[in-house]
């Protein structure tokens, strides 16, 4: 069969840097696909049409970014597939998805719709309720099922043997059997990087905060899964709680190809790569020398656990050429921290003050920059705790050589555990289902016991601003300027 895998439109507030990177989950399912005999496409509508902007009509201080419909319908009429499916990893994109949706289905009703991600996964049963042009959601990983899906229809053969998938039927959402996780990694192909049009990325100021080392950047992740469980968060509950990663033989496989499409700069998303280090670590040097040897420079916006980090473990990133890592260290409050499931090795704030200023030492000893996020916002906060989590930032910054903090606003993402518990207490003009632009960090949701959210809001903007005073978030910010 014919799939086209399309990465949709974004959206962003007026004001706010555009974000971006390689469509990694997409791209594995085209691969995929590909090596089951399928003839497989891409579109990246949100890069294609970076430049092009649309009004959001939920609300005025947001942008859409991307091809628009019509534009999407034409690249759809040229490729005439028989699947189209679309990538929904974020909440954010849940309007924009909609759209191509929309758009697919004028062009042609029998072009069968299929989207796959965390947001789709963790929100199937009322986006299939609330998007009639959606034909099928693949729950989870997508690549076994996906394949599944697509035989069976080839074949028409009864779609509830294919497990792993959501659809409506008799105007009912129907869930198949779950399909477990896929065990080895080894056993899937290479993601259709081949698809990507490399000029289309070459864009640094979507790469991580600070200024990037080269004009483009390629995402890389060997690993899937993490152990931690975090109620904010959706990894675990979706990836599962055991880390799976790629055989030391795969990743070099991995990441030699991926040099020679010639991207400047390699971009670490691996959930927990701490945790590699400690239970693969053939495959954990394995990274470390197949990033070494392109001789590119690389860095890790995916969080390191900082508790965990050691003078060994620093200074082998620093010898493979990461020059930086980003350290979310969420909220001072250690109970806080402790009721979502993170940092139980650390018992008091002042204990994780030491640890913080322990870990930027040896960071900089190896000569690796680093940033962070606070994370603020929990329902259950006073605006006392904001203002003691704002002082915390101020320390980051001011006592140990934090480049930037950001601010990050606790959200109820579907499937996480916060979710189940919080979700009601999301004010109706800030829920995803038709605000999905609250659905980025720098957007609270939740008031707390004593502030709104629009409270909430204004003072982690003085708090920013007090603590990170004027630093350019990307292209053009200067380390050495400090
Ligand atoms: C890299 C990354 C980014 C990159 C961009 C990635 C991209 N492609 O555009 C950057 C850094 C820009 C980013 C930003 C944000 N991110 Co992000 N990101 C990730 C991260 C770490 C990895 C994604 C990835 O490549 N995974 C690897 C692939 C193999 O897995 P996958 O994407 O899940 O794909 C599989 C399935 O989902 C499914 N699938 C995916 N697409 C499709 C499509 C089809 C057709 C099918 C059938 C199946 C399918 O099959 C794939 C293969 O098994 C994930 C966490 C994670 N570990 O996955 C968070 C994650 C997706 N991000 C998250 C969030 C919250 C954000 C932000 C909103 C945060 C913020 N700063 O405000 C912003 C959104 C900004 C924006 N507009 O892009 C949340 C999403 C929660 C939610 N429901 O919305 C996640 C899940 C993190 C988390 N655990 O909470 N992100
Ligand atoms: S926040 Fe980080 S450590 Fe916690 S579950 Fe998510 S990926 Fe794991």
């Amino acid at each position: 069969m014919k799939f086209l895998g399309i990465y949709p439109p974004d959206i962003q507030w007026n004001g706010e840097p555009r974000r971006g990177g390689t469509p990694l989950g997409l791209l594995s399912i085209l691969g995929n696909l590909r090596v089951n005999g399928h003839d497989v496409s891409f579109l990246d509508a949100k890069m294609e049409g970076y430049n092009t902007f649309q009004e959001f009509p939920a609300n005025p201080d947001v942008f859409i970014y991307g091809l628009t419909p019509e534009q999407i319908k034409e690249r759809v009429a040229k490729e005439k597939p028989d699947v189209v499916g679309v990538s929904l990893i974020h909440a954010t994109t849940w309007h924009t998805t909609k759209s191509v949706l929309r758009a697919v289905k004028e062009l042609n009703p029998n072009i069968v719709t299929v989207v796959g991600g965390h947001q789709a996964t963790g929100a199937a049963e009322y986006i299939l309720e609330n998007c009639p042009d959606l034909d099928f959601i693949i729950l989870k990983e997508g690549e076994e099922t996906t394949n599944e899906l697509l035989q069976a229809l080839g074949t028409r053969s009864d779609l509830s043997q294919v497990r792993g998938i959501a659809y409506r039927q008799n105007h009912k959402v129907l869930f198949t059997e779950p399909r477990g996780i896929i065990k080895d990694l080894d056993t899937l192909a290479e993601p259709a990087f081949d698809l990507m049009k490399k000029n289309l990325y070459e864009r640094p100021e979507l790469a991580h905060y600070g200024t990037p080392r080269a004009d483009s950047f390629l995402n890389i992740m060997i690993s899937r899964g993490c152990p931690r469980g975090c109620d904010f968060c959706t990894s675990t509950q979706f990836m599962g709680s055991k880390v799976r990663i790629l055989s030391s033989g795969r990743v070099q496989s991995l990441v030699e190809p991926m040099n020679k499409f010639g991207y400047g700069e390699f971009i670490v998303e691996d959930d927990e790569i701490l945790m590699l280090r400690q239970t693969n670590p053939e495959s954990f040097k394995a990274y470390l020398t197949a990033l070494k040897k392109t001789g590119k420079p690389w860095m890790i916006d995916a969080g390191l656990y900082y508790p965990r980090i050691t003078e060994d473990f620093a200074e082998e990133l620093a010898d493979a050429g990461c020059y930086r890592v980003f350290l979310p260290v969420e909220n001072p409050n250690i109970n806080l921290m402790h009721s979502t499931g993170k940092y139980k090795e650390l018992q008091t704030t002042e204990n994780a003050k030491k640890k913080i200023k322990e870990i930027s030492k040896i960071l900089r000893k190896s000569r690796i920059e680093y940033y962070n996020s606070i994370m603020t916002g929990f329902p259950e906060q006073t605006r006392e705790m904001i203002l003691r989590d704002i002082d915390f930032a101020r320390f980051l910054r001011e006592e140990c050589g934090s480049m930037f903090v950001a601010f990050f606003f606790t959200h109820p993402y579907v499937g996480a555990t916060l979710y189940e518990m919080t979700s009601q207490l999301v004010d109706t003009s800030r829920k995803w289902e038709t605000h999905p632009e609250y659905g980025f960090f720098v957007k609270p949701v939740y008031p707390g016991l004593d502030y709104s959210a629009e409270q909430l809001e204004e003072m982690c903007k003085q708090g920013h601003e007090i603590v990170n005073g004027n630093v350019q978030l990307s292209v053009g910010y200067q380390w050495n300027k400090r």
